[in-house]
Order: C-alpha cells, then sequence, then structure tokens
C-alpha cells in the first residue's frame, strides 16, 4: 500500500490524493515514490479511463518538503529535480485524461503539480504560486518550463522572480486555473466533468491528448502531420467501427477500449 497517498477508484475513475496532513501535503521522496508507484498501478489496469489528483485537508500540496531540501547539497538537490520532473512528465504522459482538483495551496512543487494535468479545477480558496525564489531556488519540477508554456513568457517570469503567492481568481484570469468553483462542489464538479470525458471512446480520447500535446511542441505543418497519424489510429479500433454504427443505428453507443 501507499504511505502518502490514498487510491481510490470509482466508477473507472482514479483518485489520488496527496495525504501528508501534518506537512500540508508537500511532496518528498517517500511522496514521489509513491506517486511513481501508483502510476504504474494505473497503467496497468485498463479499466481505469481517468485519473483526479487532489490534496487531504486544507491543502492540495505546499510545495517540496523546505525542511528535506534544507540540508540538500548540489547533487542532492540535483537527484531530487531529477526524480520529481521524472514522476511528473509520468502524469503528463498518461493516455488518460488527468483533471487536478485544487482544493487548497498549490504552492511551488503543488503549483507544478497541478500543471502537469489536462485541466485544473480549483475551489475558490484555492492559493497558487511558485514561491522558490523567496527560499533561495529556482522551481525544480518543472515550473520554469509549464508556467510559460501555460501563461507567457513575461507573466510567468513575474510570478516566479517575485514568488507572489496569488488567489484562486487571479490564478484563473491568468489562465493557470481553468475552471473556479464552490469549495464544497469542488469534487462533484470535477467528477461531472471526467464522466463527460470518460463516457467517449477511450482510445479516441488518447489520441487526442497525443495528437494536442504532441502538436503543441511542432509548427503547424508537422502539428496537422501529428494529427493524421492518430486521426488515422483511430479506424484500426473496434470503437471507431462502434462509434459510428451506433450513429448510424441511431442508438447510444457501447465502447470497449479496443
Ligand atoms: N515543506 C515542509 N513543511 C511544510 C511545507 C513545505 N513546503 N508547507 C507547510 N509545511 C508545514 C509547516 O512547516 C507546518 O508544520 P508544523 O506544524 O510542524 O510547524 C505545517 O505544514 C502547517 O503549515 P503552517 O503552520 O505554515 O500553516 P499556515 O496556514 O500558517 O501557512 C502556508 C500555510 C502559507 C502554505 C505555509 O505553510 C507556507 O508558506 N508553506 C511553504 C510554501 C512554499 O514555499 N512552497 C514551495 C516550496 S519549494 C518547492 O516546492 C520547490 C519545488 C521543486 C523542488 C526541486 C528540488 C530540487
Amino acid at each position: 500500500m501507499y504511505e502518502t497517498i490514498i487510491y481510490e477508484v470509482k466508477d473507472s475513475i482514479a483518485i489520488v490524493t496527496i495525504n501528508r496532513e501534518k506537512a500540508l501535503n508537500a511532496i518528498n521522496n517517500q511522496v514521489l515514490a509513491d506517486l511513481d508507484k501508483v502510476l504504474d498501478e494505473i497503467k496497468a489496469d485498463k479499466n481505469i479511463r481517468g485519473l483526479i489528483l487532489t490534496g487531504a485537508g486544507r491543502s492540495f500540496v505546499a510545495g517540496a518538503d523546505i525542511a528535506a531540501m534544507s540540508v540538500m547539497n548540489e547533487e542532492e538537490g540535483f537527484n531530487f529535480g531529477v526524480y520529481g520532473n521524472g514522476v511528473f512528465r509520468k502524469i503528463e504522459l498518461l493516455d488518460i485524461p488527468v483533471i487536478a482538483a485544487v482544493n487548497g495551496f498549490a504552492l511551488g512543487g503543488g503549483c507544478e503539480l497541478a500543471m502537469t494535468s489536462d485541466y485544473i479545477v480549483a475551489s475558490e480558496k484555492a492559493k497558487f504560486g511558485q514561491p522558490e525564489a523567496g527560499l533561495g531556488i529556482t522551481p525544480g519540477f518543472g515550473g520554469t518550463q509549464r508556467l510559460p508554456r501555460k501563461i507567457g513568457v513575461s507573466k510567468a517570469k513575474e510570478l516566479i522572480f517575485s514568488a507572489r503567492v496569488i488567489s484562486a481568481q487571479e490564478a484563473y484570469e491568468l489562465g493557470i486555473v481553468d475552471k473556479l468553483v464552490a469549495p464544497e462542489e469542488l469534487m462533484d464538479k470535477v467528477m461531472e466533468l471526467m464522466n463527460s470525458f470518460t463516457k467517449n471512446a477511450p482510445i479516441a480520447v488518447a489520441n487526442c491528448k497525443k495528437a494536442i500535446d504532441e502538436g503543441y511542441q511542432l509548427d503547424i505543418d508537422g502539428g496537422v502531420k501529428t494529427e493524421s497519424k492518430w486521426f488515422a489510429k483511430c479506424f484500426g479500433t473496434e470503437d471507431q467501427k462502434e462509434g459510428m454504427a451506433a450513429f448510424l443505428e441511431k442508438r447510444p453507443a457501447e465502447f470497449k477500449n479496443k
């Protein structure tokens, strides 16, 4: 089992809750190890159609563990950063939709964790920020890379240089957060949204994700080529035959993830 996360599956949707409440769910090596392991479990389970990331208690993730980092030397810092970046990239490369349900503080590594997801839903009470420069370090789990890609270079620099903690509303206006909801509605709204993704053909949704993520790194010619590749692959699936037959026969489709 897991020491620092809670892993549940509800209606084919995996829910991973970071659970180190006494440290506001700060990420240490154990959290990374648990995340790494649960990602393998999720990848191996073909019944799972989506992943929700959230935090226990009043925090999503209040960053990497400052006590653990305070005694690291350069080599240890390098290893921690590479390990975290590897685990976070593994989340990003999952071929199921991932939603971050940000219930509270999403600071440093927490903001970086949220940004590995396909979509961020935040409670109106959540707080975001990259406070690392105020601690004498740079963001180290992808913040210097994903934040500018999300909100633009100069806005990302302002947030990272100033180490400013911002409200969920400001994060929404900047484009870090995709949807804001009342705190008590967070999980219901996230489940509703996830169900609207997972009711569709899973391989088609996975191929859409790959086409968007791969294409986003390319120029438009490379991008449309990537789209054609993932579009074509759908025609080799049973679900494409089923989806189109269901339309023509005027009945709901029954997708089998095949
Ligand atoms: N690490 C370790 N412990 C933490 C962390 C953290 N990031 N955040 C909170 N805690 C602990 C506190 O020390 C406290 O413990 P204790 O009860 O034993 O004193 C407990 O959680 C509760 O916290 P507070 O009493 O501070 O609660 P408040 O409500 O007063 O404040 C805040 C909440 C504003 C979230 C505050 O705790 C805070 O500012 N936390 C730190 C936020 C931060 O700076 N995060 C960024 C960390 S750096 C980072 O994430 C880098 C990522 C990349 C790493 C790459 C490595 C190479």
